[in-house]
């Protein structure tokens, strides 16, 4: 049934340095998964992260060994099976590796939309919505830069509200650094940050007492992945949204966090659940918790990017909108025809699977050889 299964590591210079306190990149290493069947469909998927080792746990070279040497295997003794059936079964034989498992079940339910000529929206529940709304990320490190790049934005209706990375100066010059393009953009924009973990408990009760003052909308990941209980003090000592992103890995940790009133907003990130399906579930736990949900990414190119657009599309509750801008960081486009990102949203293509059409030769070129 599965004629191959291909892992590409495609490097890509970004647009300018996007400084974070976990990493400043350069480049983007995306991790394309591409499954080929017996009867000619070829399903995408993608499992990129952040910085090397420097975000999280998985690597781009751990996925593609991993996949390679556990996965491949294991899908080619799977063939009659259905796609559930293929899941439960990766599922049982292999653990963690949750960005491989989000690429591969990516890949398989693009074919299956395929087969069944559905947007794959349609196999996730169905969409509410042809686009969703995309903030900008300033993390350029510069205050005048990054007021200039949010202008600029404006102007041009792709971003209408922005996310500021922050934490690695003291907070007083974060704050000063923020409030400053808050006032520069005035009040109807919204400025929201993320820390990426850098704050002790003591740090975050000063900054986020500022930046609330200052008019601030939401404080992402304040504290330490495992530090629940500093994320329970601030979720319920501040009246600005806190958001669970490092901390939320999938369905079990949004039940944890969820039960311990950890946040009062999730960033969902498909690859970080473990997959299309896992982040669905992760926005059901937040819906019965009364948790409010925002669209994240693992600054992916095109694939991971339209693969998490199709389950936002589906989410009734997008009270914060998405950060689904990962391909206008690059300087190159894998796609034969764009993204189209228009009048501050990212638009959802008609067309069966994914719905985008990648230029194989363009990324032969780029691939790691
Ligand atoms: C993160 O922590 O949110 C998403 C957007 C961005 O600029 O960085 C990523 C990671
Ligand atoms: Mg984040």
């Amino acid at each position: 049934m599965y004629k191959s299964v291909e892992t590409l590591l495609v490097q890509i210079p970004t647009i300018r340095p996007h400084k974070m306190a976990v990493a400043t990149m350069q480049t983007q290493t995306l991790v394309l998964v591409k499954i080929t069947t017996e009867d000619g469909y070829i399903g995408w998927g993608e499992a990129t992260t952040i910085g090397g080792l420097g975000y999280g746990d998985e690597s781009p070279e751990s996925v593609k060994v991993n996949i390679d040497t556990y996965f491949v295997p294991l899908l080619k003794t799977l063939s009659g099976l259905n796609v559930a059936q293929t899941l439960q079964a990766i599922k049982k034989n292999i653990n963690g590796n949750r960005f491989a498992k989000c690429a591969i079940q990516t890949a398989l339910l693009d074919i299956q939309a395929q087969r069944l000529g559905l947007p794959l929206s349609e196999l996730l529940g169905g969409r509410l919505r042809d686009g969703v709304p995309v903030l900008w990320v300033l993390a350029s490190g510069d205050t005048e830069k990054d007021i200039a790049e949010a202008q600029k934005m404006l102007a041009a209706k792709r971003h209408n509200f922005f996310k500021l990375k922050i934490g690695s100066r003291p907070v007083e010059a974060d704050v000063e650094h923020v409030l400053a393009i808050k006032k520069a953009l005035g009040n109807d924009v919204s400025i929201r940050v993320d820390v990426n973990r850098a704050w002790s408990e003591l740090e975050a009760i000063k900054g986020i007492q500022l930046l609330q003052d200052g008019g601030v909308d939401l404080i992402e990941q304040p504290c330490a992945i495992d530090n629940i209980d500093a994320m329970q003090r601030l979720t319920r000592r501040f009246d600005i949204a806190i958001m669970a992103d490092e901390s939320l890995m999938g369905p079990s940790t949004a039940y944890k966090l969820a039960r311990t009133n950890a946040a009062s907003v999730f960033a969902i990130k498909v690859a970080q659940s473990g997959g299309l399906l896992e982040g669905r579930d992760v926005a059901t736990v937040a819906n019965l918790a009364g948790i409010d949900l925002y669209g994240g990414t693992m600054l992916e190119g095109s694939v991971g990017t339209i693969a998490s657009a199709h389950l936002f599309s589906t989410f009734e509750n997008l009270a914060y909108g998405t950060e689904l801008f990962g391909p206008l960081l690059l300087t190159e486009e894998i796609l034969k025809t764009p993204l189209q990102y228009q009048n501050f949203e990212l638009h959802l293509p008609q067309g069966a699977g994914l719905g985008i059409q990648l230029d194989e030769d363009k990324i032969d070129n780029l691939r790691r050889k």
